[in-house]
């Protein structure tokens, strides 16, 4: 199926941070593609796949970056798509220097931002929003909440065994 969800970070190297989000899709079989985009270091890469992901068919776009994170931006800046920010953490200063550069955006150009290292919640955050006009990934939403609700139950209850 062609994908629905792009899944786009600055370097390799974000990709054990990254690969969480991906997971995610796939438990909601969500076709998604995955790609190496740099905003500094391939910059024209980095405008052909904003401005031609909306005709390719994708529907949000997950983008992930440490330090002077400035690829979800630049991306939200190019695209009329849902764009959701993942700062990935860095070994100097614990990821808030990403977060601030994705988080920071000026007005009239949203970055859905997750938390630092937070790719897991953007991948479901990306099913919600397809999930709007999708009432299939909808119920399987639901579902998926339901489960996170009974699992805090049963660990509940296993504390008063
Ligand atoms: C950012 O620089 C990337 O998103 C990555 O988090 C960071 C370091 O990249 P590498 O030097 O590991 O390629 O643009």
């Amino acid at each position: 199926m062609a994908p629905l969800v792009g899944i786009i970070m600055g370097s390799d190297s974000d990709w054990p941070t990254m690969e969480a989000a991906a997971l995610a899709l796939a438990e909601f079989e969500v076709p998604f593609e995955v790609g190496v985009v740099s905003a500094h270091r391939t910059v024209r890469k980095m405008v052909d796949y904003a401005e031609s992901a909306a005709g390719r068919g994708l529907q949000a776009i997950i983008a992930g970056a440490g330090g002077a994170a400035h690829l979800p931006g630049m991306v939200a800046a190019l695209t009329p798509l849902p764009v959701i920010g993942v700062p990935v953490p860095l070994k100097h200063l614990d990821g808030m220097d990403s977060l601030l550069s994705i988080v920071q955006m000026p007005a009239g150009v949203p970055v859905a931002t997750v938390s630092i290292g937070g790719a897991r919640n953007a991948g479901l955050l990306a099913v919600r929003i397809l999930g709007a006009a999708n009432p299939l990934l909808r119920t399987k939403m639901a579902n998926f909440q339901a489960s996170l609700e009974q699992l805090v139950a049963e660990k509940d209850a296993a504390l008063r065994e």
